[in-house]
């Protein structure tokens, strides 16, 4: 909104020109993201407390997770208001992606917020069923797949890292492609956050490093440079982006250990939905797996647990998720969390690095 309000000033007051770029407006958006999560957390956690809005606690867990009991959770309300609402303000509305994204968001939001709601007014730790859940998200995701294929101009081809001449067209099959990514990347932040940190860290420096992805790939001489495809108006996804990682940074501020408040289904589908939604939109979805690597290895543990157990009888870790596991070995809980947020960093170099090796 207040591109569109302040930019057209820049015939009259040569200053408002800085509104024109990308970069400049992320900025904004990311100082405003900020300040709002900042503002407003100290009050949420206080309303979310007195509400009664505290997590259950399931007792077959690890045994320090039990003193956690009561924590507040939905915290993900946080990230999402001071998220949306520095898009709202920074990006240009008139550009379709920036409006998908939004949807995907909001979207995932919605049903991250029936579940936790359900969660607490039954309060136990089972809110929407498991197949219950993954109809609606499937249906949401199928929803904004259709969208961005019918954007004029989107191209429904996949582009590999690395091979700069592999780009099959996946024509309408695009569409199931590309609810298969939003879907898995929401329940693979879902099963990550699972102690102080260990979601919103990782997702902040995945959102910061895919955000210059869209950055170069609407930007036709550094797509051209890069060898990357080129998407007309997917940079301003950059905008969105810079206001993830910022409302991400301010949650933390009060998620970290010991949090204080939890992001809740709220927070965790959303924020990986909108991930993949980036990714998909900036013809960089293939390179998830690896900017993600936490989240992967986070959801392939609890994958091969079960067929594990399932076909063998036997447990492959202590505990899935993965991060259950190094609890029940002993390693303390900070001490898991820095070091996920190390390998996320590592992931992310990674990741950008691909872009000049292809
Ligand atoms: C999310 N939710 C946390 C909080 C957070 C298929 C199976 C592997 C599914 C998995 C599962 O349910 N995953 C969903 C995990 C929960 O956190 C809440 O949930 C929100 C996210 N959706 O925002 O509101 C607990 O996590 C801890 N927590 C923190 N700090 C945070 O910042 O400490 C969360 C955020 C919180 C808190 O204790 O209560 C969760 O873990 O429940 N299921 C599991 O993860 C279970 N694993 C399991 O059953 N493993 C078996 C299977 C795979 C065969 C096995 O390995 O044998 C474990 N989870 C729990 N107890 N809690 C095991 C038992």
């Amino acid at each position: 909104m207040l591109y569109q309000l302040l930019y057209p000033l820049h015939t009259t007051y040569s200053v408002f020109n800085v509104f024109r770029y990308i970069t400049f407006r992320t900025m904004l958006a990311g100082l405003t993201a900020l300040t709002i999560s900042l503002v407003l957390g100290p009050g949420l956690i206080r309303w979310l407390t007195s509400m009664r809005l505290g997590q259950q606690i399931r007792d077959d867990g690890p045994e320090s997770h039990l003193a956690k009991a009561g924590t507040p959770t939905m915290g993900g309300l946080l990230i999402l208001f001071s998220g949306v609402l520095a898009t709202l303000l920074l990006a240009d509305l008139s550009n379709v992606y920036v409006w998908i994204v939004l949807a995907a968001t909001i979207g995932f939001g919605g049903i991250g917020f029936i579940d936790d709601f359900r969660k607490l007014q039954g309060q136990s730790s089972r809110g929407l069923s498991a197949r219950g859940k993954l109809v609606l998200q499937v249906t949401m995701a199928v929803g904004i797949a259709v969208g961005l294929v019918e954007t004029p101009g989107f191209p429904t081809t996949v582009h590999l890292p690395l091979l700069k001449d592999v780009r099959p067209d996946l024509g309408w099959w695009y569409v199931p492609f590309a609810a298969f990514v939003i879907v898995a990347m929401s329940n693979a932040v879902n099963l990550t956050d699972g102690l102080d940190g260990l979601a919103i860290g990782p997702v902040a420096i995945a959102a910061g490093t895919m955000g210059i992805f869209a950055y170069v790939a609407g930007n036709a001489r550094f797509a051209e440079y890069l060898q990357i495809a080129y998407v007309a108006g997917a940079g301003e996804l950059m905008i969105f982006c810079g206001a993830v990682v910022a409302a991400g940074l301010g949650f933390l501020w009060f998620n970290a250990y010991p949090a204080q408040v939890f992001m809740g289904d709220v927070g965790s589908l959303p924020l990986g939905a909108a991930l993949a939604v980036v990714a998909l939109a900036s013809k960089q979805a293939l390179i998830l797996p690896l900017l993600g690597g936490v989240f992967l290895v986070e959801a392939l543990s609890v994958i091969f647990q079960v067929g594990s157990f399932k076909t063998r009888g036997k447990r492959l870790f202590k505990m899935a998720p993965i991060h259950h596991h190094f609890e029940l070995l002993g390693w303390p809980e900070p001490l898991i969390i820095v070091r996920a947020w190390i390998v996320a960093v590592v992931c992310a170099l990674v990741a950008l690095a691909t872009l000049k090796l292809r």
